[in-house]
């Protein structure tokens, strides 16, 4: 890894305007592991210009779709190539333990493959526009596009941006977060080692509240496509408005895990587990309320405490690490404080609940993989997203009770419903206000599969077709295909406008 993270704009690598920096430190150990170029308004500025050229001469949006679909598949094999080296980066960085990063981190080529096909299958229409013309509708990409990512999945989440706005022929500025910069800027590089001309993917590294602002800010962007906290994303969502252009966001969730009493219990709390503490709980879906049906109640809390405490909570680097800890100080801070809340508040920690004791936690922003019990609607803990390794659990009466325990939340990005009783499964989650909804799964993810949450969890959605259009604009072309001469002026006959 470099000591210093640069910015890259029109193909060059270059500091901050004002060579100003922040470092980042491994959430592990509290070591220092490099510094990164804090972009300036001006900086933004320059990344803007120089996408804006890139696109106005088309050394990108003309190339053919058959060529820009080559380039993108070309970057997948290099990606494939280099993934055990950036899951290490990533590790490091974010504490996520190499297992999941090597594991998530090997299946993101299929984003380029995937997008790379779109491009060249996506066709325009020719809606029927009466006898005397022919109505030619092109899809066109938009311009500079501005991309905000965070730090729990910092490739994942650039990747899903990057495919669908390439594919369809944009410029590009990425502003990665200030916790996890380092492989989304390899990424640029890989890109343009691919064949993607400079100027095309700019990347402004920097702290959200100066650089994502300057870039939500600029007039010179055609969208803004955001994965961040609620709260940021309405920010960024104000700004796209005044600017009058599109904005996709995914942002908070509190997924509920539904558990109904056919289950296999071993099987619904290994689900559990996994949609809890996968990423030490920092995922937008999270399972972080676990509801089960009240007949089965006490029995699988019971397993799902025995298993939570015997989750190997560690070095991030070790492939033995199950749990790694929290991405930073103001995560795990938030994290304990929500559970001292719900302590407060009457609800019963079950399990973990904690900051780790030992040697190997005493540097590391580590947290205990906690489950709370006796938790009513009324708690801070039931409707507040923690994005910590914290989940609730609650018993449910039936498919009503439990539909409107799910629903009760600002949130609506994810659930999960556990049953093997298909008809309840289909019946239960067409009821919900909820925008990915697994059965007998959680966090499974595809390129062609929609992404996207609804209520407070955000606008538009990543992956599939939707995706890439949401990156282009349609063209209407209206031709006209009379031979009779036209002459609105000439004529007293009764007019019609087609
Ligand atoms: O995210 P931020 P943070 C949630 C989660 C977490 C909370 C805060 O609840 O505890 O958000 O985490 C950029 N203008 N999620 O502070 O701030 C920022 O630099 C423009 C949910 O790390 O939302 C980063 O690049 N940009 C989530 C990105 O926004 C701004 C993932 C996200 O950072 C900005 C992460 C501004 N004013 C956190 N302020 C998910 N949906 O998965 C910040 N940014």
């Amino acid at each position: 890894m470099a000591d210093q993270l640069l910015l890259h704009v029109d193909g060059k690598d270059q500091p901050a305007s004002d060579g100003g920096e922040f470092a980042v430190h491994n959430p592990a150990t509290g070591e220092h592991l490099y510094t990164v170029a804090n972009g300036t308004e001006e900086d933004v500025n320059g990344a803007v210009l120089a996408g804006r050229a890139a696109f106005d001469d088309g050394r990108w949006r003309a190339m053919p779709p058959r060529e820009r679909a080559r380039i993108l598949n070309r970057a997948a094999v290099l990606l494939a190539e280099r993934v055990d080296e950036y899951a290490r980066l990533e590790s490091l960085q974010i504490g996520r333990t190499l297992r999941e990063m090597r594991a998530q981190l090997k299946r993101l080529p299929e984003w380029l493959e995937y997008f790379a096909a779109v491009a060249q299958t996506a066709e325009g229409s020719c809606p029927e526009f009466g006898p005397e013309h022919l109505n030619v509708v092109r899809r066109v990409p938009l311009g500079v596009v501005g991309l905000i990512t965070p730090w729990n999945h910092p490739l994942l989440i650039t990747m899903k941006k990057v495919s669908a706005a390439l594919a369809a022929g944009n410029s590009l500025i990425i502003k990665p977060s200030e916790l996890g910069p380092a492989v989304p800027g390899q990424l640029v590089a890989l890109l343009e080692e691919a064949g993607v001309p400079p100027g095309v993917v700019n990347f402004v590294p920097g702290l959200g509240r100066s650089t994502g602002k300057a870039l939500t800010e600029h007039p010179g962007l055609a969208k803004l496509d955001v994965t961040g906290g609620t709260e940021t994303g309405r920010v960024i969502a104000a700004a796209a408005g005044r600017s009058l252009i599109p904005v996709t966001a995914e942002l908070g969730g509190k997924a509920p895990v539904i558990v109904f009493d056919d289950v296999d219990i071993d099987t619904a709390v290994a689900g559990a587990l996994f949609a809890a503490f996968i990423a030490t709980g920092q995922t937008c879906v999270q399972g972080a309320r676990i509801l089960v049906s009240r007949n089965i109640y006490d029995r699988f809390q019971e397993v799902l405490v025995t298993r939570t405490r015997q989750l190997r909570l560690g070095d991030p680097m070790d492939l033995q690490t199950q749990v790694g800890p929290l991405v930073s100080q103001a995560q795990r801070d938030k994290t304990a404080a929500a559970v001292d809340r719900a302590r407060e508040q009457g609800a019963t920690v079950l399990a973990g609940g904690r900051i780790p004791e030992g040697a190997q936690y005493a540097n590391g922003w580590f947290y205990e993989p906690t489950i709370v019990g006796d938790i009513r609607r009324d708690h801070d803990l039931w409707s507040e997203e923690v994005f910590g390794p914290v989940s609730v659990i609650a018993p449910f009466d039936g498919e009503d009770d439990a539909v409107m325990m799910a629903n009760d939340s600002p949130f609506g990005l994810a659930a999960s419903v556990w049953t093997q009783n298909v008809g309840r499964a289909v019946r239960v989650s067409r009821r919900l206000d909820i925008g990915i909804v697994w059965i007998n799964d959680h966090h499974r993810i595809d390129p062609a599969s929609p992404w996207g949450g609804f209520k407070d969890s955000g606008i538009g959605s990543e992956n599939g077709l939707e995706a890439f259009r949401s990156y282009t604009r349609q063209q209407s072309l209206i031709i006209n295909a009379s031979d009779t001469p036209f002459d609105w002026f000439g004529t007293d006959e009764d007019l019609r406008y087609s």
